[in-house]
Formats: structure tokens, C-alpha cells, sequence
């Protein structure tokens, strides 16, 4: 497909109304449902999956410290939008084939409403995963204002759900973001980037079989997934109006597998204000963001002095990232448009603060707990590559059990040839460092030999973190508290096709 570029207007997702509101408890119903949305001017509508009858879905909009309740209802037609392959774990040929569990991305929460994998549930609660227990979810929001998302996270299947359109954006706000005056209200855009694919009659393509197809499968899960065609906001390759003044962008990858370097064509700098869990100490200029899959960035751009001018929003992440081929400039190589043809609606008194809020350094001597984990691979019956944390399947024993309140650091050792963004549940994290190592040795006699000097996280990584990229052949060190919680949570990578095949551990808080 060949759509134009910058024809439709850029969404901005509603803001999510709650069913009840109460000063300590305010509880929502959202909806999974089936429906037609148009994704571009030129294309027939797009038979999509979305929350409240819309996709991308709406935006919870909460305060730090209040009581969110829940309840995601399954309404979706029994049978899949996509291409299911019955061999995933999970996705077998007995249980339902359409479930889903929903999963807030980058929050805090008790177990029960994490989200968890096999905590399923179809349409109407009719049947429901092993670990499922209860309808209504509950968000204790404790976190300081940050750009969380929410999405389905269901075990064999989530690729498949999220692709057809289940995520949305949870923002939370506090009191001292407020007093920071940034570009607020209609100035703060969150923007969900995603690849995708279409058939010429609008609908969604994604492959039934690998570049390689297995013979003996109707349908195979692949190793990674990359669409032709960037959508933003749930519009191909859109264009958005703006005023001469600052902006507040809360960027999110939400791609299946597809990494993103963007950059404005103006060449401009972009005021970095936010990691995936919060605001950082400073704001810092940056020229350029990197983005792996589920990693959210915020920044401030200053559309000042840019008037009449159009203004491109390109990316240049090769894949596989970052040694891959380069991305074609013509159709993912652009992501959208800002026009600054807006007359300034009022003087601009938002701004560009020189300090946010403190970032305690969370100190090595602090840890109790050292654990080296390996991302590895081997070959499954058909020939595919199985991804893997710690050469473990997903219903192996638990093996991550860390005691609630401990501090620990984790080695995230790759020895793959791709470059995997790891998540954990329940906490945030800060990223040490990272350090090049002699791979066959480890594979081969098991020890740790550096080869190179350990590298700081890039400043675009220093902050809080729930979302981290390991690079092959390096070590990546994490470093975090495990609490306020205890229960069942899980750590994985946000490919998604390497989610769902099988790169995802139970991760268990002891009392
Ligand atoms: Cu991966």
C-alpha cells in the first residue's frame, strides 16, 4: 500500500469518564469491542479491536494517590481478527481463542490486577485462565506523575491483540508537575507510534507464516513483526496542527517489534522532561529520542519562531536494531507532520523548567541480591528460534523470587544476536550500566569476561525505568527495590513476538 502522507488530522484521544467518582474511589467500565475505524483518508475503514469503541483507547487521566477502580469487560467476537498459531504456549487448541487480560504498563499494583498472563477471561467472564481472580482491578496510582500505558497481556496472544488495536494511555498527574508549568491542556499530546500493515480493502496485515514458512502449520508465529506504514494515534502517517508556542509531547512506542530514533526535520532540540516512569532532575536538549517497544519518552518542543513552517518527525532506527538495514525514508523513515499554521491563542507563560525533582541514586552497596540472567535462544520442532530468558520456559519453576523490600541488580546478559527491551512488572528501575562481553566464553565455560569499559546509561536513560534495552553481546545492569507489593508478577521482552514465544518469567515478590 502506498497512502499518503500527512492527509489526515491527527487524534488525540479523549480522556476516559469515569461510571463513579467518589473522593476516594473512582471506578470506570471500559469495553473491548469490534469495531471500523478510518485509518487513513485514502483507505477503506479498518476493521479494528479497541476499548470504548475506539482505537487507540481513551486516556485515564488520574491524580497520584487516587483510588482507581476498573473493570475491563470482554466483548470481542469469538473468533480471532489475526492469524492465531495454535503451537504457542497458551495459545493451544484448548482454551478459548480469543481471551484477554489487561496489563498497566509501568504501574505499581497489587498482583491480582497486574494483569498477569494466565489471568484471562473471555466475553462476559465466561471462561476464565488459571489465575484469574477477580473482574474489577484496582490502581492504588501511588507513583508521582508519569505517561503509563495500558494494553492486553494475555499468554500466547498478546502480538496478535495488541496489534489489532488493544492500548491505550493512563496519565498521572500531581501536584508538583502542576507548580513545574509546562505546556498543559491543549498543549500536552500524547502520541502512540505503531507500524503496521494493510491490505488494499483497509484491513489489517499480519503474516500467517514467517519469511520461511513452516510446511507442516497453516499458521506459525514469526520472529519479529515490521509494517510498512507508521500510524500515530490510530492515523496513518498524520499531520497536526500547532501554535507557535511550546508543546508537551508524551511519546510511546507501542509497536509489536520495530525500534524508533526520532528526530525533528528543523533540527531543532527537543527538551527531554520524562523517562517511562516519571519526570527526571533536569530538563536536557537532546537532538534526537530512541525508542524501543514500550519505552515512553516526554519532551517540551518550542514551536516559537517556526511559524508557517511544516515540520517533519522522522525516524532513522535501523532493524534489527542497531546494526540492521537502514529504514526506507520514504514510508517509515517519516512519522508525522507538525504545521505551526495556528494563530497564538494567547501569550505563552508555560515553561521550560531548570529543575524537576530529585532522583536518588539508588547505590550497588545497597543490593542484596545479585542475579545473572542470560537472553539466549534455541530451535524448537519446526525450526524456529524460541527466545528466552535464562534458557527457561515460561511454566519452568520460578526462579526470580525476590524478598519484598530487597534491592537488587540484575546482569542482563545477551547472548543473542538481537537486541531485546526488557520490562519487569510492578517496579521501576534505574539503569547502571552496560559492558561489552566475550560471549563464547560464556557460552562455553560459563565465566564473565569483560572486553570493554562499562558505559553509562545514555542521558536519555537517566531516570526512572520499567522498560531497558539490552544490546547483543553486552551485560546491561538494572538496579531496583522490589516492593510495596508481594505476589505474582512477570519480567519479559516487550518484542512482542518475542513475548508471546516464549521470552517472558514468572517474577515472584516473597513477604
Ligand atoms: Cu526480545
Amino acid at each position: 500500500m502506498n497512502l499518503s502522507k500527512f492527509v489526515d488530522e491527527l487524534p488525540v484521544p479523549s480522556v476516559l469518564k469515569p461510571r463513579q467518582k467518589e473522593r476516594f474511589h473512582t471506578y470506570y467500565e471500559v469495553n473491548m469491542t469490534q469495531f471500523k475505524q478510518s485509518l487513513h483518508r485514502d483507505l477503506p475503514e479498518t476493521t479494528v479491536w479497541g476499548f470504548e469503541g475506539v482505537y487507540p483507547g481513551p486516556t485515564f487521566e488520574v491524580e497520584s494517590g487516587e483510588k482507581v477502580f476498573v473493570k475491563w469487560i470482554n466483548n470481542l467476537p469469538d473468533k480471532h481478527l489475526l492469524p492465531v498459531d495454535h503451537t504457542v504456549h497458551g495459545a493451544h487448541l484448548d482454551v478459548p481463542e480469543v481471551r484477554t487480560v489487561i496489563h498497566l504498563h509501568g504501574a505499581s499494583v497489587e498482583s491480582e490486577s497486574d494483569g498477569y498472563p494466565e489471568a484471562w477471561f473471555t466475553k462476559g467472564f465466561e471462561q476464565v485462565g488459571p489465575h484469574f481472580s477477580k473482574e474489577i482491578y484496582r490502581y492504588d496510582n501511588f507513583m508521582p506523575a508519569c505517561t503509563l500505558w495500558y494494553h492486553d497481556h494475555v499468554i500466547g496472544i498478546t502480538r496478535l491483540n495488541v496489534y489489532a488495536g488493544l492500548a491505550g494511555f493512563y496519565l498521572i498527574r500531581d501536584q508538583r508537575e502542576r507548580e513545574l508549568n509546562f505546556p498543559s491542556g491543549k498543549f500536552d499530546i500524547p502520541l502512540i507510534i505503531q507500524d503496521k500493515s494493510f491490505h488494499s480493502d483497509g484491513s489489517l496485515s499480519y503474516p500467517k507464516q514467517p519469511k520461511n514458512p513452516v510446511q507442516e502449520l497453516d499458521t506459525s508465529v514469526i520472529p519479529e513483526f515490521l509494517g510498512d506504514t507508521i500510524v500515530v494515534n490510530g492515523k496513518v502517517w498524520p499531520y497536526f496542527n500547532v501554535e507557535p508556542r511550546k508543546y508537551r509531547f508524551r511519546l510511546l512506542n507501542g509497536s509489536n517489534t520495530r525500534f524508533y530514533r526520532l528526530k525533528l526535520d528543523s533540527e531543532q532540540l527537543l527538551y527531554h522532561i520524562a523517562t517511562d516512569s516519571g519526570l527526571i532532575e533536569y530538563p536536557i536538549g537532546i537532538k534526537e529520542v530512541l525508542l524501543a517497544p514500550a519505552e515512553r519518552v516526554e519532551v517540551i518542543i518550542d514551536f516559537t519562531n517556526f511559524e508557517g513552517k511544516r515540520i517533519v518527525m522522522t525516524n532513522d532506527a535501523p532493524f534489527p536494531f542497531p546494526d540492521g538495514e537502514p529504514v526506507d525514508s520514504n514510508t517509515v523513515g517519516k512519522v508525522m507532520e507538525f504545521r505551526v499554521v495556528l494563530p497564538l491563542s494567547g501569550i505563552d507563560t508555560s515553561e521550560i523548567p531548570s529543575f524537576m525533582v530529585p532522583f536518588p541514586k539508588k547505590r550497588v552497596q545497597t543490593a542484596s541480591k545479585f542475579r545473572f540472567l542470560t537472553l539466549t535462544s534455541r530451535k524448537d520442532q519446526y525450526d524456529r528460534e524460541v527466545m528466552l530468558l535464562n534458557n527457561q520456559d515460561w511454566d519452568a519453576p520460578i526462579s526470580e523470587n525476590p524478598k519484598l523490600g530487597q534491592t537488587e541488580v540484575w546482569y542482563l546478559l545477551n547472548l543473542t544476536t538481537d537486541t531485546h527491551p526488557i520490562h519487569l512488572h510492578l517496579i521501576d528501575f534505574q539503569v547502571i550500566d552496560r559492558r561489552a562481553f566475550d560471549v563464547e566464553k560464556y557460552k562455553q565455560k560459563g565465566i564473565l569476561d569483560y572486553t570493554g569499559p562499562a558505559m553509562p546509561p545514555t542521558p536519555q536513560e537517566r531516570g526512572r525505568k520499567d522498560t531497558v534495552i539490552a544490546y547483543s553481546n553486552q551485560v546491561t545492569r538494572i538496579i531496583m527495590k522490589f516492593g510495596p507489593y508481594t505476589g505474582l508478577y512477570v519480567w519479559h521482552c516487550h518484542i512482542l513476538e518475542h513475548e508471546d514465544y516464549v521470552m517472558m518469567r514468572p517474577l515472584k515478590v516473597l513477604l
